[in-house]
């Protein structure tokens, strides 16, 4: 994190590439999460999902993203929560970053 306090999308996938589950990168992570939660719900809709994946440059189609939720989804409600994100972003073999 720089020393505005937030981080951006450089610092995710920065924070992401150096893939060491420390608590510092947890923490990015889970202030990513609570970013890309823009409704406050706790859980990542497929719109908030079609919303991170474009601002990273990765613009899936829906069908796509309907696809990688179905992969990351562990508790088939169709959205991805903390944990789940976390497994994925930790261990990411299924998304393009
Ligand atoms: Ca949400
Ligand atoms: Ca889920």
């Amino acid at each position: 994190m720089d020393k505005s306090g937030d981080i951006d999308f450089e610092e995710f996938i920065a924070a992401l590439e150096a893939k060491q589950v420390d608590p510092e990168s947890e923490d990015v992570i889970k202030y990513a999460f609570d970013r890309f939660d823009t409704d406050g719900s706790g859980k990542l809709s497929h719109a908030e999902l079609e919303d991170v994946l474009r601002h990273m440059g990765e613009p899936l189609s829906a069908r796509e993203i309907k696809r990688l939720i179905e992969i990351v989804d562990q508790n088939n409600d169709g959205q991805i929560d903390t944990n789940e994100f976390m497994a994925v972003v930790l261990d990411k073999p299924y998304l393009p970053f």
